[in-house]
């Protein structure tokens, strides 16, 4: 079952994972057609307005010799370096002056791809009365699919943005697609 943007409404938030421009073509972990997102998420961003419910956006935003680059023995190059060029949110993205931004990866011994783990947000959606949430970004399969897991596991009802998030592989995409619908994250119609 498919759920329409008209169905945003208090209690809703959206969630915005990652959208920076080391994750965009030109990047240091570039997304095939990751930019693709910023115009649909930007739409998203205008229906979040007309509801009156607020916009969370997550950013990676490791300091150097971060755990998970590959010097480091971990999977990836290095990206989203603190205060870097490639960390900045897409200058595209029309993230409204409200919005309220999630810092992740900073930690020095692990990595963090849930905007969840150890941020304290599910309490901060607890406490705004959010009980559901609409999620778009990136990668779908690596940040998207650990949080969209996160937030269910904290309770909340949760919408995959169908055409608003991309994978770094194909196959890990729809891997991924399977895992969320499994634990019940809904896909949500285009806007
Ligand atoms: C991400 C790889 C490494 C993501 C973050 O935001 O999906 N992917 N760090
Ligand atoms: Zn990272």
């Amino acid at each position: 079952m498919s759920v329409t943007p008209s169905s945003l409404q208090s209690g809703d938030a959206l969630l915005i994972v990652d959208v920076q421009l080391d994750f965009c073509p030109g990047g240091a972990l570039a997304i095939a057609a990751g930019d693709e997102v910023v115009p649909v998420l930007n739409r998203w961003i205008e229906l979040a307005r007309h509801a009156e419910i607020p916009v969370y956006a997550s950013r990676d935003w490791h300091p150097a010799g971060h755990p998970s680059f590959e010097a480091q023995g971990g999977p990836w190059p290095p990206h989203c370096l603190q205060d870097s060029d490639g960390a900045r949110f897409h200058p595209d993205l029309a993230l409204p002056e409200s919005t309220i931004k999630v810092t992740k990866g900073v930690r020095f011994d692990q990595d963090q791809n849930s905007a969840f783990d150890q941020t304290g947000l599910a309490q901060e959606l607890q406490r705004h009365d959010i009980s559901r949430i609409w999620v778009g970004g990136l990668a779908e399969e690596v940040c998207v699919a650990a949080t969209a897991l996160d937030a269910r596991r904290e309770g909340f009802e949760v919408y995959l943005i169908n055409d608003a998030t991309r994978p770094v592989t194909t196959a890990g995409g729809h891997e991924a697609r399977q895992r969320l619908m499994e634990a019940g994250v809904r896909m949500s119609a285009d806007a």
